[in-house]
């Protein structure tokens, strides 16, 4: 007994702890804590959309729809994927490489916006932006959700696979669903849909930064995440500290939304993929470019896939691993570790540690007829490319693990490039 006493004691201070941080956590909440407002139902669950726009270009007011009336929508204007005709995520395979069937009902966006707002047809929209109560937020291009095109009707769903979806569900009340689309679109838990009729195009790059070259005592960071098999540090670059008026990440502002490109390992099909996908400022100016880690719990445990963009205060499935590029306005800072694996196999397949320089710049819209560069060494000296020399230029790794520039008989260990304007 007198050894359990302190662990009892022990557990009920932790008990006394966890339950005033959460007392206090709940005197934050909003104001309708009070004992005479009636609990928030499913039905009264809201969905709010922000930035419409009427047929003349107005912009529209926040409209906030309650779920009762996407049920009632659904009454009349169902949209159903059933197992004859099931939706499919473009990217999601089984063991077997077959893309995997679900059964949802909802209802289709473009059916809310004509039923219940003043809003233009969903053509005058370039991107939304869906928000999710778990911190979740994905952008979805017109290529996604824009049905004259290549794109797909979003559902709102209302049912996924046979589960009727509440609060309480592990779906969310309402979640996303774009058929045939890439996964990172189909938002569990969503609230809020923003729409711009900006369109986004990937930004086109003047300065690119090699990620290994990256001054770590002046941009480098680190954070620890507490998980229930123990204490994980993380290490890499701070792009809070790279966004700056003279930093690498010039001249961005919040309206900038970055383009995340990765080449990553889909274990389903045992191949890699190049995808790529937008991140809004709260997001990236939050966030890490993750060379390392290490957990406390287990000396053998180190980060793989890197490197991995993921931050302290990423949910799920916000984290983008084996990045390739990350471009924000007219910056670009790229893993010439994945750039290898990504362009090294030429169109011949062949893998002989080496890649076309040019095959990167086209990725980066940094490629365009008789465009100039300046290329920075490895000790800062400058040296101007020509278009013709770049044309032909092959990036190759040197003895030091160092990335080397070759065209004619010149080689550059670089740092940098950028487009002499
Ligand atoms: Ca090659």
């Amino acid at each position: 007994m007198k050894k359990i006493k302190p662990i009892v004691l022990f557990g009920v201070i932790l008990a006394l702890i966890l339950s005033m941080m959460l007392f206090s956590g709940c005197k934050d909440t909003p104001e309708n804590n009070t004992n005479d407002v009636k609990p928030i139902t499913d039905d009264d669950y809201t969905l709010t959309l922000s930035g419409l726009q009427d047929a003349e270009g107005n912009l529209l007011e926040d409209i906030v729809i309650k779920k009762s009336t996407i049920k009632t929508l659904y009454e009349t204007k169902p949209a159903i994927f059933d197992e004859e005709n099931p939706a499919v995520a473009s990217d999601k395979q089984d063991d077997d490489g077959n893309l995997i069937p679900h059964t949802v009902k909802g209802v289709y966006l473009e059916d809310l916006l004509a039923d219940y707002t003043e809003s233009a047809p969903i053509n005058v929209y370039g991107s939304l932006t869906l928000y999710a109560t778990d911190g979740y937020v994905a952008v979805a291009t017109d290529e996604v959700f824009d049905s004259d095109g290549r794109g797909s009707k979003m559902v709102i769903a209302l049912e996924f696979d046979g589960e009727v979806l509440t609060t309480k569900s592990s779906n969310g009340a309402l979640r996303t669903i774009f058929h045939d689309q890439v996964a990172n679109t189909w938002v569990k838990y969503l609230y809020k849909i923003e729409f711009s009729t900006e369109l986004l195009k990937t930004p086109t790059v003047y300065s690119l930064y090699s990620l290994d070259e990256i001054d770590v005592t002046t941009y480098g960071g680190q954070y620890t995440k507490e998980e229930s098999d123990g204490t994980y540090t993380y290490y890499g670059l701070d792009i809070s500290k790279m966004i700056g008026p003279s930093n690498i990440l010039k001249g961005v502002q919040e309206i900038d939304k970055m383009s995340v490109v990765a080449w990553d390992y889909i274990s389903g099909s045992d191949t890699y993929r190049e995808y790529q996908k937008w991140a809004t400022y709260d997001i990236y100016s939050n966030a890490y470019i993750l060379t390392s880690g290490v957990c406390d719990a287990d000396a053998t445990w180190a980060l793989t896939r890197t490197p991995v963009l993921n931050g302290p205060e990423f949910p799920d499935g916000m984290s983008v691993k084996n990045v390739l590029s990350v471009s924000v306005f007219h910056s670009a800072i790229v893993s010439f570790d994945t750039a290898m694996k990504r362009y090294d196999p030429d169109a011949d397949g062949k893998t002989d540690g080496s890649f076309n320089m040019k095959d990167l710049l086209i990725l980066l819209n940094m490629f365009k007829l008789d465009t100039q560069y300046s290329v920075t060494k490895t000790n800062n000296s400058k040296v101007n490319v020509s278009y013709a020399q770049m044309l032909g230029a092959k990036v190759t790794k040197n003895d030091d693990g160092k990335y080397v520039l070759n065209y004619g008989d010149t080689s550059i260990v670089f740092k940098a490039i950028d487009v002499v304007i």
